[in-house]
């Protein structure tokens, strides 16, 4: 294999909602994903910027600060940092962590609005819609509560039914009440809004995804074409709130009709990832280096040698498969379409719901003072919910960590770096003849490498990961296999090879560790003294495995790494439980 072309690839995983931190499972079905295939990708010489963003408009973010007693603003500003600091945390590598709520994100917004319209593709239209008069305002999605129409669940919300999960228009909810005051007291109006045509763009969209049969996860294609057959439906995109961004017309005034309604929330969030790149570009460092956002997102400035690649629950498929393409095509301008949609399915608690009021399943902001980030990372990206939905069990947490963390990797990168120290003055040695042991770790590597490699390309996580499991058990075999130890008492240089392939494994292991568990990365990294700019050498370059097993320059001083991963204990497994749920 020759070094790899590079490339210039955009991230962007879904935008989080502004009205809470988010839990272990949206985790691992959006930002985690993205940023281990970003690190995976940046480490592999490509040019990454991986985007991402609060999403900050709609009825959740107003309904939020309310019970939070904040104003909209004031919350939103006080979530976002909160978000920030819980991506930090977990070592989200993003590029730039923006906000739906930004300056160019209107701007952005509102320009598109025009130009669907003066394509055709928008339309203003009356249509009804429930009025609080308790109230004195219109209640758009959640604000209104009720019956299930589907399924005759009570709590419905006016958007979707949690109960049966179908997306609801607010006016079909038997015996509605206001979300905000609990009055029965509504009445249906009519009131005028914009729909986005989006029926009239069907057989372009459906012509587009056909092209990605091959290259997308059924999953994704799936979810796209049951709407297409079902038939795309036109849909509101503005709605009665104050909170948003306000509908405007050619001269930047508000529409005439449209005070006191602002775009539907979904109708701005994709835009924010252009937002965001733009707010990412306008910053002085990004300046200095000549960063531009148009060779992103404008097909007319480069973007069409740009890999754009997205990362998303499967709830949010059909907006960007559907919808935000249609905003897209429907402008007529060059902008970025998605060239690889990578979908999730759930992290189930226990195959339950995670519910903060039910004490069920553990939030990022919890989920920090429970474990190290790399213990997560490790855990949820091994187990990602690729082809099914998948249960989070603390004693699954437990096996990840103890067996694949402390006894596969943390031990074995112990035993040989210790024994380096103790035996051979901690300096990597010369010395030995190879032998067979030598042979078939090299053999190994030269299989397994590549497919890691194209795993991470093709972004299955699972099978990334369990192949990086088996590299580390090879790992251990060659040390068995090679038994230093033993060799050391009659034979020191034979003693030398097996220590000297040993530091060469861990060093190896550590690079490979960087997506995945950066903070182990680093320790390993740093007790086998290698310097910042090697530490991404040769991954994806798998062209000659012997050289990787003889990279260390003979000589170099090496130290053991302090304990890299610290055991979860059966008792740790009882509080966990007892505080956040676990078997039910
Ligand atoms: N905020 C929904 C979610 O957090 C939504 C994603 C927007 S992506 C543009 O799942
Ligand atoms: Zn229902």
């Amino acid at each position: 294999m020759s070094t790899p072309k590079s490339e210039r690839i955009l991230v962007t995983s879904a935008l989080p909602y502004i009205n809470g931190v988010k839990h272990m499972g949206n985790l691992a079905g959006s930002m985690l994903p993205a940023d281990v295939y970003s690190r995976a990708m940046r480490l592999m010489g490509h040019e990454v910027l991986y985007i991402c963003a609060t999403d900050e408009h709609g009825t959740p973010a107003e309904l939020a600060a309310a019970e939070a007693g904040l104003s909209v603003s004031d919350y939103c500003d006080k979530m976002h940092t909160a978000q920030a600091e819980a991506g930090a945390n977990f070592k989200l590598s993003y590029d730039y962590f923006g906000r739906s709520s930004s300056e160019a994100t209107r701007r952005l917004t509102q320009d598109f609005a025009l130009a669907l319209e003066a394509n055709g593709f928008l339309e203003e239209r009356t249509s009804k819609q429930v009025y609080s008069v308790a109230d004195g305002r219109y209640l758009p999605d959640r604000y209104v509560e009720g019956t299930c129409p589907n399924c005759a669940f009570e709590g419905a919300r006016g958007d979707q039914c949690d109960n049966c999960g179908k997306l609801l228009d607010p006016v079909d909810l038997i015996n509605p009440y206001s979300a905000v005051s609990g009055s029965h007291e509504v009445e249906i109006r009519d009131t005028n809004h914009l729909y986005l045509k989006q029926s009239d763009m069907s057989n372009k969209l459906r012509a587009w995804v056909e092209t990605h049969r091959a290259d997308w996860p059924t999953l994704t294609t799936s979810i796209a074409m049951k709407w297409l057959d079902e038939g795309l439906r036109d849909r509101a995109i503005t709605r009665d709130l104050d909170w948003g961004i306000p509908v405007v017309d050619a001269d930047g005034n508000v529409r005439e009709g449209f005070d006191g309604k602002v775009f539907y929330v979904w109708f701005d969030a994709p835009i924010a990832y252009i937002g965001a790149t733009q707010d990412w570009a306008a910053q002085d460092h990004v300046k200095a280096t000549g960063g531009a956002w148009e060779k992103f997102w404008r097909t007319d400035k480069g973007a069409d040698s740009t890999r754009y690649v997205q990362f998303m629950g499967k709830d949010n498929v059909a907006f960007h498969t559907l919808s935000f393409p249609t905003t897209i095509m429907g402008s007529g301008q060059p902008w970025k379409l998605v060239d690889e949609l990578k979908a999730f399915n759930w992290v189930t608690w226990y195959g339950g719901k995670f519910s903060t009021s039910q004490k069920r399943g553990v939030f990022m902001d919890q989920a920090i003072d429970i474990a190290p980030s790399d213990y997560w990372r490790w855990h949820l990206m091994a187990n990602a919910p690729e082809s099914s939905d998948a249960a989070f069990t603390w004693e699954d947490f437990q096996a990840s960590i103890n067996s694949d963390l402390a006894n596969v990797l943390g031990n074995f990168v112990n035993r040989i770096t210790s024994y380096c120290v103790k035996k051979f003055d901690g300096k990597v040695p010369a010395g030995g003849a190879i032998t067979d042991a030598e042979k078939w770790i090299e053999n190994e590597l030269a299989e397994r490498l590549p497919r890691l490699i194209s795993f991470y390309e093709t972004r299955e996580f699972r099978k990334a990961m369990a192949e990086t499991r088996a590299i580390w058990a090879a790992g251990n075999e060659y040390l068995t296999q090679a038994a230093p130890w033993t060799h050391y008492k009659t034979d020191v240089d034979q003693a030398a090879m097996g220590v000297r392939v040993g530091l060469n494994l861990v060093a190896l292991f550590g690079i490979l560790a960087q997506p995945i568990t950066p903070d182990a990365a680093e320790k390993i990294l740093d007790a086998m003294n290698i310097p910042e700019g090697n530490r991404s050498w040769k991954f994806g370059d798998v062209s000659n495995v012997a050289a990787l097993l003889d990279a260390l320059p003979h000589g170099l001083e090496i130290s053991a790494p302090p304990v890299l991963f610290t055991k979860i204990e059966a008792e740790d497994i009882e509080a966990w439980t007892e505080k956040f749920g676990g078997a039910v």
